[in-house]
């Protein structure tokens, strides 16, 4: 690993919190008659809290004030802390923690460089408590992704520069957010397909192999 910090994104990368997520939001929209699918769920991923319910809204005939709004969006994450803590450990799989030790034992520094506000709530749901070097997250940021903030917030964490750090993302807008900041990446998924993306990655395990 040619990389001195590896910066992980949470969701998609790390965990799977996107059923969740859904179940949260279909339930707020259905709470205000708004249509909401899978699809248009796609389409939060690695977005923010707010952007997201701006992406619901768009379907609703109705205008939102900013309090109705941050009221909706509190709605949605009472929903979804309730479903947060169904997690357990077992929803760490082992290939992803056996690579992060190996990427450690290597000599890398871990970071966390994610959208959610939940961030560390869900880190100790899944055992990970304690377990990163770094931890940028949603409470940390005034811009999200595609911002780089985030990510350079990371580094800044790790007293490193990007060019030193490698990002593991599985959003589309978390790989722009990389390139932007200039950071190399590493993309699973929908991410992996990304023209900016600096590696594709078939499996979380591949990175042992960069
Ligand atoms: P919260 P990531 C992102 O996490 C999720 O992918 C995205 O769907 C969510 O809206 C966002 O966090 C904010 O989450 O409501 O918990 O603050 O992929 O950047 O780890
Ligand atoms: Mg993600």
């Amino acid at each position: 690993m040619k990389y001195r910090g590896i910066i992980f994104d949470l969701d998609g990368v790390i965990c799977f919190t996107d059923k969740y997520h859904y179940q949260a939001w279909k339930e707020m929209a259905d709470g205000i008659g708004v249509y909401f699918d899978e699809q248009i769920n796609n389409r939060l991923r690695g977005v923010s809290r707010m952007a997201s319910l701006d992406i619901i809204l768009e379907r609703s005939e109705k205008q939102y004030t900013q309090e109705e709004k941050e009221e909706l969006a509190a709605r949605k994450n009472e929903l979804y802390q309730k479903l947060l803590h169904q997690m357990t450990p077992d929803d760490l799989s082992n290939e992803v923690k056996a690579t992060m030790d190996g990427l450690r034992a290597g000599g890398a520094k871990l970071s966390i460089g994610s959208s959610s506000k939940n961030t560390k709530l869900i880190l100790g749901q899944i055992g990970l408590d304690g377990y990163f070097d770094a931890i940028s997250d949603g409470t940390n940021i005034t811009r999200s992704k595609p911002d780089p903030e985030v990510f350079l917030k990371a580094a800044e964490y790790l007293h490193m520069q990007p060019s030193e750090c490698l990002v593991v993302e599985d959003a589309a807008a978390g790989v722009e957010a990389a390139a932007a900041g200039g950071f190399d990446s590493a993309g699973l998924g929908e991410a992996a397909a990304h023209p900016k993306v600096t590696y594709k990655l078939e499996t979380f395990g591949d990175l042992l192999h960069i």
